[in-house]
């Protein structure tokens, strides 16, 4: 029998993506025993990298390599195919950095169905340092690639500028939800949308589509209009819809589907659920979210979900997301359709979107 080495035919576009990962984190860690660094620091690194960048969904890497193809219109070749899924890799780094510090300051125990990296007897707190080790290792990478290309500075500028939206909404995050005074007085959707716009859609949407486009040298001509601006107007909706998912799925999802245990009642979070909850509670319902929100113990946050499933959150979320999907959808149809340029330049598709669309609607991890 032959095995998969010989026959690459066969990979799946998960396990090419994932064969490419094995390269960067050689690179790095060559580059450690380069720098002069000892055992002990070098195998430190590597299961950094190793527990916390492969592992997951890989959405927003493959989202790299899938809309390079989308705009090209055809198979990359080899050289192509390895840059793209270098910045694929870059993304899911970035997404390592954010949610190895994300775990730490939501005391959150486990991901991906194993505990949390800082949960790690030997871990802890080096777990900041660690996660800003994985933040280096981008801008290794992309100087190593991508130095003498011209859209370099751009990609620099991307990484650096979507880092600090994501920051932002960290931020934000961290002081709505104080640990000591539950004061739900200061949630609001308004307030959760900006949340979970710079917390989440930025780089979960917006970054990997953007990356894309300056890898394939899509470029602002100002006679136009702006093409990442285009980008931007849909991939930010759909990171709010995204991030909606996920506090839904915090409260109504098991372990086993989400491969994490929801913290963000207990961690008295401004979540999508808590808002939309109490938009309809009657005086007696919100008196109840007000005792039991945001407290540490297991009877409270019994106490807050049985209020959610009285005031309807499953069928609320239900109509929450069809009406998001038919939201985006109209969104996409008045975007001008690029097609294949006339003039050999490469012109941003609705079908970038609509991909991206139909592998988030429903999701139920
Ligand atoms: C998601 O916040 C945003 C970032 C930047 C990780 P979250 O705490 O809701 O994420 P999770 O539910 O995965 O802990
Ligand atoms: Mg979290
Ligand atoms: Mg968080
Ligand atoms: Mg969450």
């Amino acid at each position: 029998m032959t095995s998969e080495v010989d026959r690459p035919e066969i990979l799946t576009d998960r396990q090419q993506f994932e064969g490419v990962f094995k390269v960067v984190r050689d690179e790095l860690v060559a580059n450690g025993r380069v720098q002069g660094l000892p055992n002990d620091a070098i195998e430190w690194f590597s299961n950094n990298l190793d527990y916390n960048v492969p592992g997951g969904k890989l959405n927003r890497g493959l989202a790299v390599v899938e809309t390079i193809r989308i705009l090209k219109g055809c198979e990359l070749t080899s050289d192509k195919y390895f840059q793209a899924a270098v910045l694929g890799w870059c993304v899911e780094l970035l997404q390592a950095v954010f949610l190895v510090s994300d775990d730490l300051m939501d005391s959150s125990i486990t991901r991906r169905g194993r505990p949390c990296w800082y949960r790690n007897a030997e871990v802890g707190l080096i777990a900041v340092n660690d996660a800003c080790m994985l933040e280096g290792a981008i801008y290794w990478l992309l100087k190593k690639h991508f130095r003498t290309e011209p859209f370099y500075v751009d990609l620099l500028e991307l990484f650096q500028e979507t880092m600090m939206q994501t920051e932002l909404g960290q931020l934000l995050d961290l002081i709505t939800a104080a640990a000591d005074k539950v004061d739900l007085c200061k949630f609001s959707l308004e307030r959760h949308r900006l949340i979970v716009l710079y917390k989440t859609a930025y780089y979960s949407f917006y970054l990997p589509v953007a990356l894309a486009m300056h890898l394939c040298g899509i470029t602002h001509q100002p006679s136009q209009q702006d093409p990442y601006g285009v980008a931007a107007s849909i991939l930010l909706p759909l990171g709010v819809y995204f991030q909606v998912q996920d506090d839904y799925l915090d409260f109504a999802g098991t372990p086993e589907q989400i491969g994490k245990v929801g913290t963000d009642i207990v961690d008295n979070k401004c979540s999508w659920c808590i808002n939309t909850a109490l938009a309809v509670a009657s005086p007696e319902q919100r008196t109840v979210l007000e005792a039991h929100y945001g407290r540490k113990d297991a009877e409270s946050e019994r106490k807050v979900k049985a209020v959610f499933e009285e005031v309807g959150i499953r069928e609320k979320y239900a109509a929450y997301e069809e009406a998001a999907y038919e939201r985006i959808i109209t969104l996409i149809e008045v975007i001008p359709e690029g097609g294949p340029g006339e003039d050999g330049d490469i012109k941003l598709q609705r079908a970038v979107f609509k991909s991206f669309l139909d592998k988030i609607h429903r999701r139920q991890k």
